[in-house]
């Protein structure tokens, strides 16, 4: 540096060979050693320069010049492209930022899933950089093999997401003004019902299911007993559509309908079961009627155990199932328009509620509830508690549960089929039966578990104790063929009748050993699942009447199984299908699968309407005559039907029990902590 001293002295003199310079004291280095100092290399160069004729220097001078000159003209084009690209690549991230701004603009093109907070809400963001799950490629009729477009999605990749983002921005153009958008599956999604995140959480609510990483397997394709099931399902629909469409049962006979809530129920029960058979058109049209007809706001009792497993049910695993916020929507409203049941006295809720005007009631005649009425609610408004976040409904339902298992006058953990909403006490004492008014208590009690990460033992406690009960009361073998049936005590008096009802146990047993308990349990369950197929082989239509008698003592001429001319009817019941399909699941014996497709050939041979839809039937006996009763119930689609479509399925990831607990109308809902 220099130290300021410097003196330069060079003016005035016009030829100068060298220049007087006086330094200061660091600069001083030594004479003839090496000195690269700047100060050192500036005197070098002014001498050499002095050394030049002027005509050099001018030369050199102008040199210069020219050499600016040029540096300019170029730094002024160098500018021009810079800029350009600069432009350029600003823009790029303009078109990058504005794929989510589209996508949001059109949320409903891939299916939208429920947005379950802040975190979540962006769901453009995850397709740009890391491509999401498509929420639709996981579950539902994802394993079947439907030529539909939109079974291939199943494994979808990376590549398909992203084309589905480049689509997206090509869609944005085009429909820009249309008002709705296809979604996978072809539910019909509008902009304006697109996901919200849902207000006043209490918790961190949950994403639908289905947006859980896919599985990479390969396909299970669908096979002939299966499409004879869609076949039927498609026949039923067919009848529906055309003379009940919206409202709540089809009278296939008449070409009519009936009402009991005047909320669709049968469209709403087989949502999940179109869903799972792949029944695309079909479940778009649903759910259009969902989306644009279905109000909950209405001047109407509904039971409150029937509103909730096949209504909020059928919503809450079609939301899981689809991923489409519409179906968590509805939940909520139906589920919250609920909630006045249970202001009672004993917190035990009433049987009736007016989902309009928000009040409740008992039956006229009683301020008693049906015993599975008030415990087979709890795995709907669990889940529906998991999914908002409001811990309202579940606790609600699980003081239900906490009280039914203090309570006094069970009988080795079987319940009375009574329980009376102001005292919160079970009434009509010393009657048990697993039949109608207190089967799916025995059934939930176990399903909640499941549903829980089997970590609540009280439920677990309670359901074992009840099936010791089962064994030590109920139990008897029917003569000639020694079948294992379950009857009823009626004050220390057993009964050998049994409902078709009971036919739900040996699925639930056989569950509840494949989640770890007794072994015993599942050769229960075998031998229970006979019987319930001899109340079909051994009836003159192969199908089950409602009840039956066994026969205790052995006669000749006489089978195991007497019928009642009261009992004789066939109400399309599911319960026995249902096991079956359990059955085969955890053990892979055919001769399920064999049992199943007889009864579904009789449900076709005795109940099906030629002009669409199937009947219950008023005598089981009479081949010739069933007498048709003018009346298809919502769980011969939402249960029979599924449950056969299952059954037939060699796919164990088709709604994989280790992930889904069925509820008693056979949605499917999530075990929260799967196994
Ligand atoms: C359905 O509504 C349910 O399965 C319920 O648990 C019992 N009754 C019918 C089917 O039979």
């Amino acid at each position: 540096m220099y130290s300021g001293a410097a003196a330069v002295a060079a003016a005035g003199s016009p030829r100068r060979d060298f220049i007087s310079v006086t330094l200061g004291p660091e600069e001083t280095v030594g004479v003839g050693g090496y000195n690269n100092s700047k100060a050192w290399r500036r005197r070098s160069c002014w001498r050499k320069w002095k050394q030049l004729s002027r005509l050099q220097r001018s030369i050199i001078l102008f040199l210069f010049a020219f050499l600016a000159v040029c540096g300019v003209i170029s730094y002024t084009s160098m500018g021009e492209t810079w800029k350009s690209i600069t432009n350029k690549s600003l823009d790029d991230q303009r078109t990058e930022q504005e794929i989510p701004r589209l996508k949001l603009a059109n949320p409903a093109l891939l299916p939208a899933p429920q947005k379950a907070d802040a975190s979540h809400g962006d769901y453009a963001e995850l397709s740009l950089q890391k491509p999401p799950k498509p929420p639709h490629v996981r579950r539902g009729p994802s394993n079947l093999q439907i030529k539909a477009p939109w079974r291939d999605t199943r494994l979808k990749t990376r590549h398909d997401t992203m084309r589905a983002v480049e689509e997206l921005v090509e869609a944005d153009k085009v429909e820009k003004t249309e008002k709705s958008i296809i979604s996978w599956r072809g539910a019909v999604i509008e902009p304006d019902q697109s996901t919200e995140p849902p207000s006043n959480k209490i918790t961190e609510p949950e994403k639908p299911s289905s947006v859980e990483a896919e599985d990479q397997k390969e396909p299970v394709p669908i096979n002939e007993r299966q499409l004879a099931v869609i076949e039927a399902f498609r026949h039923a629909w067919k009848g529906y559509k055309d003379f009940a469409w919206g409202h709540d049962e089809l009278k296939p006979l008449s070409k009519s309908y009936s009402e009991w809530f005047g909320l669709g129920l049968t469209l709403i029960d087989a949502l999940d079961t179109m869903w799972i058979l792949g029944l695309k058109e079909e479940f778009e049209e649903a759910r259009k009627w969902v989306a644009n007809d279905l109000v909950f706001d209405k001047n109407v009792d509904v039971n409150l155990f029937e509103s909730t497993i096949r209504i909020l049910g059928g919503l809450l695993s079609t939301y899981h199932l689809s991923g489409d916020s519409l179906f968590l929507e509805k939940a909520k409203d139906i589920g919250n328009r609920l909630m006045p049941a249970f202001k009672t006295p004993s917190k035990i809720p009433y049987s009736d509620v007016n989902i309009g005007r928000g009040t409740a009631h008992p039956p006229r005649w009683t301020s008693d509830s049906t015993v599975a009425e008030v415990t087979s609610i709890q795995l709907e408004f669990r889940e529906l508690s998991r999914l908002t976040g409001d811990e309202k409904f579940r606790k609600a339902v699980d003081e239900v549960m906490k009280h039914v298992h203090i309570l006094s006058g069970k009988n080795d953990g079987l319940v009375p089929m009574f329980i009376n909403t102001n005292s919160g006490q079970f009434t009509h004492l010393g009657v048990y039966t697993l039949g109608a008014r207190a089967d799916s208590y025995y059934e939930y009690l176990l399903k909640q578990w499941i549903q829980g990460g089997k970590k609540e033992n009280e439920l677990l406690e309670d359901y074992m104790r009840a099936i010791e009960g089962v064994k030590k009361h109920l139990l008897q073998r029917s003569e000639p063929k020694k079948l294992t049936f379950v009857g009823e005590l009626a004050h220390g008096h057993f009964s050998a009748k049994m409902d078709h009802l009971v036919c739900f146990l040996p699925g639930t047993l056989a569950l509840g050993a494949h989640n770890g308990l007794a072994a015993d349990h599942m050769k229960l369950a075998e031998t229970l699942i006979e019987t319930c197929y001899q109340m079909y082989a051994q009836v003159e239509t192969g199908l089950s009447p409602e009840i039956v008698h066994f026969n205790l003592h052995a006669q000749k001429g006489h089978k195991d199984v007497e019928i009642k001319p009261a009992d004789r009817h066939n109400l399309l019941r599911p319960e026995t299908v249902e096991s079956l399909f359990y059955m085969y699941r955890f053990t892979g014996d055919k001769k399920y699968q064999d049992w199943g497709w007889e009864i579904l050939q009789n449900f076709n041979r005795y109940t099906r309407v030629p002009t669409g839809g199937y009947t219950s039937i008023n005598n089981v006996q009479n081949p010739s005559n069933p007498e048709p009763r003018d009346k298809m119930e919502s769980f011969f689609l939402g249960e029979t039907l599924k449950y056969m479509f299952l059954l037939f399925s060699d796919d164990i990831d088709l709604i994989n029990l280790d992930k889904y607990v069925f509820n008693t109308e056979a949605h499917p809902l999530p075990i929260w902590v799967p196994a």
